[in-house]
């Protein structure tokens, strides 16, 4: 009797925990949640290294003022109020280990801002880009040549053009995408900005997943349960066993029932007598079965593109399957290194590095080998003895491939070149995230790729009946991919999931949704 429930909530990331964290808290606790990995939390993940927490997903709330995240964490004592912001001293080096003048940097990064913004007004203004022009690389590019034309020294202008190329790699990691030019134009402004800045909790990001899973009683949250497949319209098949169901008012008989000819077929119905009638059957990778009304997918976009079409019995409907084709899910990984002992000057919180040469586009990924590296944009000093990397695209799935020391022995490299200090000392330990190798999610986070649109993110938001005139959605669909403003962060996962729950608990009508949901 344990495997059947009225909501089976498929993943235990933000989204699916919000889902269930909205159902608990409006009575709700006829809900089983199945996460394939041993944790919960899919990509807000904390480990220790040395005395630090460090978090390998998500670090920042991204914006206060209505960021639902946000007031969750001030609701539970997450935000320390007192925080003063820390001093952030960058350092921008070349090559040859040269520092460049603050004033230049800052010249480049407003300008830089400047353009980045220009992009993001197409979205909602009448103006149309320049012919030819249909991504942000490129619309970005454009406006730095006409910038850098107007620089009459040859070294000024080279200079200038190395700070941009950083700041255009450094993008990538903000958006996911290997490359700028992936990223339409047009649609780029569909993200929201929240105001405030970007806060970090001083327990770490993973500390506002506390909050969520007390609210959640512990036998509904089953880990280690991968679902294999999701067969979202039992009803349909197994119509003589409509008059066996609950009294559930959601799950009514359908019109026009397949008849049951063969053998075979009609002992299959019989057997499943035994099983209440439900619209969903769940069949996890050790073949355990769950049964429920309604399912609530919360499956990465990256688990999405590769397994969808073997994942739902019957398949999503083509528009759903156009959208997980055109919209991206890039990689953005993180290179952790710890060090014996501080060595970077305590004034110095990160150094930004001005490669000389434009990364190589290699189709084949074997050519990354001696340039993968010229994609780590910037060093970031998470304490004394821990600095991030950032490194993104195919260069990040190639790192992905590769021994911890070769990462070691790298960087080592990098950070003795560019602060010209060959006593720059090898790091005791190395962590380097590998999001798109995780079976589990397959990237990092979604972008709205050129020819793609914030269409696409509301059609795969859309949830879907298995019966006409049903009150209610059998398939719902939640995550950070279907948030058309706020794709890409934590607060659209937590949003999409309190929507799918409001869904489920609600009467019929919008406006009932919203006043029968508390948050
Ligand atoms: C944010 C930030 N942030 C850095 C890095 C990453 C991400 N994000 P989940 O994957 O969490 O959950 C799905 C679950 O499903 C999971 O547990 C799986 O195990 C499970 N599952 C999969 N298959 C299954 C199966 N078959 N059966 C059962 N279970 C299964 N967001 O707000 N602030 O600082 C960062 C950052 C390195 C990788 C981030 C950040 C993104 C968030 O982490 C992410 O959106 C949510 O956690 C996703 O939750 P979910 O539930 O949907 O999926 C201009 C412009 C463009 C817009 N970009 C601007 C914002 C930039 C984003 N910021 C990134 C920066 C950092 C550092």
């Amino acid at each position: 009797a344990t495997n059947k429930c009225k909501v089976i909530i498929v993943g235990g990331g933000m989204a699916g925990l919000s889902a269930a964290y909205h159902l608990s808290k409006n009575g709700c606790s006829d809900f089983k949640l199945l996460e394939a990995r041993r944790r919960i939390g899919g990509r807000i993940v904390q480990i220790d290294i040395g005395n630090e927490k460090v978090e390998l997903g998500a670090n920042w709330i991204h914006g206060v003022l209505g960021n639902p995240v946000y007031e969750l964490a001030m609701q539970n004592g997450l935000i320390d109020i007192m925080q003063s912001p820390k001093p952030h001293k960058v350092v921008a080096a070349t090559e040859q280990g040269k520092q460049v003048p603050f004033s230049v940097l800052h010249e480049i990064y407003e300008a830089y801002l400047c353009f980045l913004r220009r992009c993001e007004e197409y979205f909602i203004s009448q103006y149309l880009p320049p012919e030819g022009i249909d991504s942000v690389g490129d619309h970005i590019r454009l406006e730095i040549s006409l910038y850098l034309d107007k620089i009459q020294d040859p070294q000024e202008r080279h200079l200038r053009q190395l700070i941009f190329d950083c700041l255009l790699k450094r993008e990538t990691c903000i958006s996911g995408c290997d490359n700028m030019s992936e990223i339409d134009l047009l649609e780029i402004g569909s993200y929201t900005e929240l105001q405030g800045g970007n806060v970090i909790l001083p327990g770490g990001y993973s500390s506002i997943l506390v909050p969520l899973t007390k609210e959640i009683p512990s036998n509904n949250l089953l880990k280690e349960h991968p679902v294999k497949k999701i067969l979202w319209n039992k009803n349909n098949y197994n119509n003589n066993n409509a008059e066996s169901d609950s009294d559930d008012s959601d799950i009514t008989v359908i019109e026009d029932p397949p008849k049951a000819t063969s053998h075979n077929s009609s002992r299959e119905s019989s057997c499943e007598k035994e099983i209440p009638l439900h619209n969903v059957e769940v069949v996890c990778e050790n073949g355990e079965k769950f049964y429920s009304d309604h399912v609530i997918c919360t499956v990465p976009l990256g688990v999405l593109k590769h397994k969808a079409v073997n994942l739902f019995e019957p398949q999503l409907p083509d528009y759903k399957l156009e959208a997980l084709s055109k919209l991206l899910f890039g990689t953005v990984d993180k290179i952790l290194l710890e060090y014996e002992r501080p060595f970077l000057n305590p004034n110095i919180t990160e150094v930004m590095l001005l490669w000389e040469t434009e990364v190589a586009k290699a189709d084949n990924p074997g050519e990354l080998n001696d340039s993968w590296y010229k994609k780590i944009y910037s060093f970031t000093k998470l304490s004394d003895t821990l600095l991030l990397g950032w490194i993104s695209g195919k260069e990040a799935e190639y790192m992905e491939t590769l021994s911890n020391d070769i990462v070691v022995d790298v960087c080592t490299d990098i950070l003795r070149k560019f602060l010209n200090d060959p006593y720059i000392p090898k790091p005791k330990n190395c962590v380097c995230t590998s999001w798109a190798s995780q079976p589990y999610t397959r990237g990092s986070y979604t972008a709205i790729a050129v020819g793609a649109s914030q269409i696409d993110i509301e059609y795969l938001a859309q949830p879907l009946y298995n019966k006409k005139n049903q009150a209610k959605p059998v398939l719902l669909f939640a995550g950070e991919h279907t948030h058309s403003n706020f794709y890409s962060t934590v607060h659209g996962a937590y949003l999409s999931g309190r929507t799918a729950a409001q869904i489920l608990l609600s009467s019929d009508t919008p406006q009932e949704i919203v006043l029968n949901c508390e948050d």
